[in-house]
């Protein structure tokens, strides 16, 4: 069998045993492995160097591993036929930054062995998740919507964060900030999307690039994300937009 066929087949079979709620370590790991094979084919001819792409095959360090194994389990997912089209209201602190996606660099730092710039097509070589999920505001209201991008997890194996890593920062160019826990955002269904219901990502939702989960409340998903930061420690006066007036840092659902 072709290798690029049985790969696909193999990436099929670990969204079922998402889906099912069970992910054991080996299917983890056996994950990590996969989806660094699948960049390796998928980015032949783009920016993403050899010597870049060659240690994903590896898991990331085991310390990193056991954090994420931590994390809650899949959470289910709804059917697309749940998609509620116009129940996702816009919630902005400003007025909507323009990026123009053509010459956009996501800045992956902090406490990594290789630290990265990449373009959309840099991350659109990574494989491409879609996940039908429902959103939770805070101020009363929740929209099942369907988000389509890549797994901070297969961005996390491009830069190898160092062991002692255990947060992230997430800036935005509207000058939003987050931070998780690392474990909850190397989540298999968190994401950075580019999809919103099948289509391009609008601006107003956050375009080129913006956080989506099923196990964080609505701000914790930062819109119009530029910079993914790993760090050992957090700012305790720095810890999100929202967090930083009182509201409450891990966010969880
Ligand atoms: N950069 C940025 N991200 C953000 C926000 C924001 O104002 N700026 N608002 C947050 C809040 S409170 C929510 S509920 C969601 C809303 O996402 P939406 O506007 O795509 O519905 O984005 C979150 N991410
Ligand atoms: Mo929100």
């Amino acid at each position: 069998m072709q290798f690029d066929k049985y790969l696909s087949q193999y990436l099929n079979r670990l969204t079922d045993s998402h889906s099912s709620r069970q992910m054991s370590r080996r299917q983890l790991l056996k994950f990590a492995g996969i989806s660094g094979a699948g960049l390796a084919l998928g980015s032949c001819g783009t920016s993403l160097y050899a010597d870049k792409v060659r240690p994903i095959f590896e898991p990331l360090n085991q310390s990193i591993e056991e954090l994420i194994l931590q994390a809650k389990t899949p959470v289910p997912e709804f059917p697309i036929s749940a998609i509620e089209p116009n129940a996702l209201l816009i919630n902005s602190i400003d007025t909507n930054p323009i990026i123009n996606p053509n010459t956009f660099r996501l800045v992956v730092d902090g406490a990594v062995d290789n630290p990265m710039q990449l373009s959309m097509s840099d991350v659109q070589s990574l494989p491409l998740i879609s996940m039908v999920i429902r959103h939770v505001c805070v101020e009363g209201w929740a929209a099942i919507v369907q988000w389509g991008g890549v797994r901070l997890y297969d961005i996390a194996k491009l830069v190898r964060p160092k062991a002692g890593a255990k947060y992230i920062y997430f800036e935005s160019a509207d000058n939003y900030y987050e931070s998780w826990d690392i474990a909850s955002a190397l989540h298999p269904q968190t994401l950075l999307a580019y999809q919103k219901n099948g289509q391009s990502l609008p601006i107003e939702n956050g375009a080129p690039l913006r956080l989506a989960s099923p196990i964080k409340l609505g701000y914790k998903q930062s819109k119009w994300v530029i910079r993914v930061t790993f760090t050992n420690e957090l700012m305790q006066d720095r810890r999100g937009y929202w967090v930083d007036d009182g509201y409450e840092w891990f966010a969880g659902l």
